[in-house]
Formats: C-alpha cells, sequence, structure tokens
C-alpha cells in the first residue's frame, strides 16, 4: 500500500470509529455503484423516481424544509488568527471548532454507511486540477459529487500518486438547523459540515473546497479561485472568445453560460460554447494571458424560470440521467417549477397537494444536478488541461437601479475596483431576507475564504502579472422600469451586449467614456432586430446623483476592511468621486 493510501486509509478508520458508522464503502464512481446507490434511495424514499416515459433516469429529492439553502450565519472560516479570515467571514478558533464538531460528529453514524468520495476538480488529466476526499453518510451526496466532480476511481488512483488532498467530513446530522455548522480550515485543507444535506453546505467538493479553501491556497499560489461561470463566444467568422462572469447566487450565470444566441445571430452564425456555470479557476499563463479551467463536471442550477423560452439547452438536458432537488410534479409525475409552462402541479416542493395559498410549488432554491455532458453547449474545451484564454472578465449583479447594463472599466486596477464594491440583491440560494442590496464582492461574499482586503490586494497582483490582461466589465440585466417589469429582455439577448464586449476586446467597437467607466455609444448594442425596443436611454444612463450616493456607499464600505485596504483602490475612488463632482 502507498503511504498516501495508508494515511488515508487511517483517517477513514479514524473517523468511521469516532462516527460509529454501520459499514464503510469506497466509492468507484462506476454505473453500477450508481445505480445500487439510487435502488437503496428509492426504498428509502430519499428519491422518487419520476416519470419514465418523459424523463428516464430522473429523480426528485425532498429535502428537510429546514434544509434548502446555503447558511451563511453557520458557515465559518476557521484560521490561527482571526485577522486572516476578515470582516467578510464568520470565525472561529480552530481548536475550539474541532471540539465542537468533534461532539457532534461523535456516534452520529451509527446505523449508517460512512461513504468514502475520492474526487478531482477539474480535468482529470490537468495539472491545474485539485483533489479531494469526501467522508459522508448521505448517498443523496454521493449521487449528486458523482455528477458534479470527476469522481471514484480515477481521481483516488491520482491521489495515491500525489499525495495531497483536502479532507472533508460530511454527515446529515439529524438535519436540525440548532445543530449545523459548515466548518473550513483553509490551514489544515480540512472542512467539516454537519446537520445539512443541501447543495454548497454538503457538495463539499463545490463551494466549500473549489471556493473557499480553493481561494485560500491560490493566494499563495498564485492564482485565483472564483464564482464565475466560463463561456465561448463564437463569432460568423468561426473565431471563439472566452468571457469569465462573477454573478452572485441566482443571478444568471447558468443563464448566460448556455445562452441560445437571438434568431438573427443563429443565422448569421454566431454560437455558444458553455464551459463552466458557476465556478472557474484562473491561472496566469505563460504567454501574459489568464487562463481558465471549469473545476465542477455538472450543473447545480437554479430550476425555476428555467423554461424552453428562457434557457431552451438547459431544458433539453433535463429529461434524462437528472436529480431535482425541492420541485414540484405534476399529476403525470413530471417535474415542474414556477415559469417552466402553464401547467398547474399536483403536488408541491414538500410532496403535499399543491394549494397556491402555501407559497410557490417548487421552492425559489429548487435546483436540478446534471452531468455538463448532456448540455448541448457544452464544449469540449472543458476537458483542455491548459483551460481556456479568457478576453474578458465581467462583473455582474441584480440592481433594480442605477447600474447601467455594461460598463467598460478603464483598467485592471479601475476593475478590481468594480468588483470588490459590486452590490446585488439577495436571493433565495442562501437562507435569509430576499431582495435586499448588499456588496457582494466579486461574487464572493459568501465564498472568499480569507479577508477581502488581502483578496482585492491579490487580485491587483494577478493583473501585474499579465502582460496581455483580460479587459473587466460590469453588467446588469435587472434594471426594472417604474412598474417593477424589467427593462431588459435578458437570457438570449444577452449576446447582444457580449457582442459589444468582444468587439471592445478586439478594438473593434466605441465607446463613450464617463467618470465611473465607458459605456456604449447610442447604436452600440445591436438592437434593431427586436420586437419590442427596450428603453436603452434608461439602461445605459449614468446619473450623476444617484452615483455620488452609491460612491459614499462604497467608500463606507471599503472603510470595514480597515487599513489592509490597497491604497491604490481607494485612490482610484477618490479621484473617481472627484470626476462625478
Ligand atoms: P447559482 O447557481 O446560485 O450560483 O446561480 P446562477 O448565477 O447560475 O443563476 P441562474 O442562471 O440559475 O439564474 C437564477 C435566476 O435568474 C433564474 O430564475 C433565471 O431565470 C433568472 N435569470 C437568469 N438570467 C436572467 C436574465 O438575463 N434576465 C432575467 N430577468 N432573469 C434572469
Ligand atoms: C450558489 O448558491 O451560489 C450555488 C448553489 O451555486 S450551492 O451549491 O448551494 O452553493
Ligand atoms: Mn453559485
Amino acid at each position: 500500500m502507498s503511504s498516501t493510501l495508508s494515511s488515508l486509509t487511517q483517517w477513514v478508520d479514524q473517523v468511521a470509529q469516532h462516527t460509529k458508522a454501520d459499514q464503510v464503502v469506497w466509492c468507484d464512481g462506476s454505473d453500477a455503484e450508481n445505480q445500487s446507490m439510487i435502488d437503496t434511495m428509492l426504498a428509502s424514499e430519499a428519491l422518487v423516481a419520476l416519470n419514465p416515459d418523459t424523463h428516464p433516469d430522473c429523480y426528485l429529492h425532498r429535502s428537510d424544509p429546514n434544509d434548502v439553502a446555503r447558511v451563511e450565519h453557520l458557515t465559518f472560516v476557521c484560521t490561527k488568527d482571526q485577522a486572516d479570515a476578515g470582516p467578510n467571514n464568520h470565525w472561529m478558533d480552530p481548536d475550539k471548532a474541532h471540539a465542537l464538531m468533534d461532539e457532534l460528529f461523535s456516534g452520529c453514524m451509527v446505523g449508517r454507511t460512512l461513504y468514502v468520495v475520492p474526487y478531482c476538480m477539474g480535468p482529470i488529466d490537468s495539472p491545474l486540477s485539485r483533489l479531494g476526499v469526501e467522508l459522508t453518510d448521505s448517498p443523496y451526496v454521493v449521487a449528486n459529487m458523482r455528477l458534479m466532480t470527476r469522481m471514484g476511481k480515477d481521481a483516488l488512483a491520482r491521489i495515491e500518486k500525489e499525495g495531497h488532498f483536502v479532507k472533508g467530513v460530511h454527515s446529515t446530522g439529524e438535519l436540525d438547523p440548532d445543530r449545523r455548522y459548515i466548518m473550513h480550515f483553509p490551514e489544515s485543507l480540512t472542512i467539516m459540515s454537519f446537520g445539512s444535506g443541501y447543495g454548497g453546505n454538503a457538495l463539499l467538493g463545490k463551494k466549500c473546497h473549489a471556493l473557499r479553501i480553493a481561494s485560500y491556497q491560490a493566494r499563495n499560489e498564485g492564482w485565483l479561485a472564483e464564482h464565475m461561470l466560463i463561456v465561448g463566444i463564437e463569432n460568423p467568422q468561426g473565431e471563439v472568445r472566452y468571457v469569465a462572469a462573477a454573478f452572485p447566487s441566482a443571478c444568471g450565470k447558468t443563464n448566460l453560460a448556455m445562452l441560445i444566441p437571438p434568431e438573427a445571430y443563429r443565422e448569421a452564425g454566431w454560437k455558444v460554447w458553455t464551459v463552466g456555470d458557476d465556478i472557474c479557476w484562473l491561472h496566469p499563463g505563460e504567454d501574459g494571458r489568464l487562463y481558465a479551467i471549469n473545476p465542477e463536471a455538472g450543473f447545480f442550477g437554479v430550476a425555476p424560470g428555467t423554461s424552453a423560452g428562457t434557457n431552451p439547452n438547459a431544458l433539453a438536458m433535463l429529461d434524462k440521467e437528472t436529480i431535482f432537488t425541492n420541485v414540484a410534479v405534476t399529476d403525470d409525475n413530471q417535474p415542474w417549477w414556477e415559469g417552466l409552462n402553464e401547467q398547474t402541479p399536483a403536488t408541491d416542493w414538500q410532496g403535499r397537494a399543491f394549494d397556491p395559498n402555501n407559497g410557490p410549488a417548487a421552492h425559489p432554491n429548487s435546483r436540478f444536478t446534471v452531468s455538463m455532458k448532456r448540455c448541448p453547449s457544452y464544449s469540449e474545451e472543458a476537458e483542455n488541461p491548459r483551460g481556456v484564454p479568457i478576453d474578458a472578465i465581467v462583473f455582474g449583479g441584480r440592481r433594480a437601479h442605477l447600474t447601467p447594463l455594461v460598463l467598460e472599466a478603464k483598467d485592471w486596477t479601475h476593475g478590481v475596483l468594480i468588483g470588490a464594491t459590486m452590490a446585488s440583491e439577495t436571493t433565495a440560494a442562501a437562507t435569509g431576507a430576499v431582495g435586499v442590496i448588499r456588496r457582494d464582492p466579486m461574487a464572493m461574499k459568501p465564498f472568499c475564504g480569507y479577508h477581502f482586503a488581502d483578496y482585492w490586494q491579490h487580485w491587483l497582483n494577478i493583473g501585474d502579472k499579465l502582460s496581455q490582461p483580460p479587459k473587466i466589465f460590469q453588467v446588469n440585466w435587472f434594471r426594472r422600469d417604474d412598474e417593477g417589469r424589467f427593462i431588459w429582455p435578458g437570457f438570449g439577448d444577452n449576446l447582444r451586449v457580449l457582442e459589444w464586449i468582444v468587439a471592445r476586446c478586439k478594438d473593434e467597437a466605441s465607446a463613450h467614456d464617463t467618470p465611473v467607466g465607458r459605456v456604449p455609444e447610442s447604436g452600440g448594442i445591436v438592437i434593431d432586430d427586436l420586437a419590442e425596443m427596450p428603453d436603452m436611454e434608461t439602461l445605459l444612463a449614468i446619473d450623476p446623483d444617484g452615483w455620488r450616493e452609491e460612491l459614499m456607499a462604497i467608500e463606507g464600505f471599503l472603510s470595514e476592511y480597515g487599513d489592509r485596504v490597497p491604497k491604490i483602490l481607494l485612490d482610484r475612488l477618490s479621484a473617481i468621486k472627484k470626476s462625478v463632482g
């Protein structure tokens, strides 16, 4: 036995003893293993089979009604020095956190199986990929990890060869929100998660490893781990340009990553290629460009709002081999959610007969889990071990007012300032109030594993290393009119904005300078073929009064991060304030 395998086995034995698991199963990721997990879950009713004619190999999981989203208030970064976690994270002393978790995990797997889930984040043969092992008592987690990561024997073989991996221990516990913690120990590359079976709380490869732990490692190693989609835009000449975009949770990454071009664009030969929809690892390349890999292998996407009109590519991949979580079902046992179609569902997400008085039929944070390869716009480049070169970085958010449809940063430093100070309305992806504007720097507020001010400095340092840095932009698909309706059509039509962005990267489009950034000239965004003309003037306007207030709020926000905030960002902010007047 290799020394890695023996230390891995020792750790597994230790956890099995401490949790008093009935048995230990090492997962190989095979189809047969998956089928037997599914059968076990069907028998225990952890899964319900959906209509086999319309949705073969599709299943519904209903989570506990108290366990339907990430829990930011119960998520901790446990560094030795509290200052390293920063004001952006909840912090606990690592010894105290370990003691707390040891107590929770003690005997928690009596009567349960402990699954050992080796996984690889990123293409299995990429030097940029990272390894992990999740120990979990949830077969639902295993089935999801199999879709979301390269899971099983190939990952284990690479772990044996390389010797290092992130250790994750997870138990659903009793699903008691008062006994629920998601703990990160970046200094020892360890994650401990107790009391939730949901998404980002439980699929430890995703937010816990690929963002919180990875962002911490990335700072020390000179790369970036980001909450970004990766999309390829192919023009009629067949040239593909890659864009990475950070939007906060439930703000449109999945949709932008797999958009279908408007008809006139399709006819002209435009195509869109999906490399990733949620997480992106960015590495400076030897040629001075930034290269991106998607560490994931699947999508854990928001169901509500997904339809043949808004996201036909998503809909096309969801009729086979998909796990649905907390959606409603129709009377012929098909999955259903708000926005899908005009049908009325039979049963809501809690399994009750549908009654509109109980609220939405599907939970607003209901999701689908599906392999990326099922996406019609899936790009083979997602397997490229070197990653894809990024031309543009886009920051976006959900803001009814103020921020324009699109804005270009004047340079890297300005782009970092825009990212560091972006704000967005909160969504159902995390428990808590929805629709409240909060600062969500780089869409990483819930996910950055260290002090935000250090993170912004790290972004600036990365920029210094790039001789051909991507241009940085800000977008907002969510501006509303006086009646509360979205002004911009969004979805497939977002390609119109990406077209301008890519043209700017190639110096092929003009822009109009404003104190807060560059916006398209009138006519710069092609809309002639739209059935209804959006109010472009409002969408692209820069309102000085509104921005004056915004810049004051930004100043207050940055001051919360103390004297670690890079001075160059503060200087840039002062200069912008001056020019707004
Ligand atoms: P996470 O998986 O939580 O990180 O979210 P995400 O950023 O991938 O969000 P997603 O694309 O799933 O979108 C969330 C919600 O926003 C869905 O209900 C979408 O229908 C809606 N949405 C996405 N793009 C647009 C858009 O361009 N315009 C409008 N109005 N809504 C959009
Ligand atoms: C998000 O909340 O940003 C998600 C879903 O992508 S979860 O995996 O639950 O974090
Ligand atoms: Mn996300």
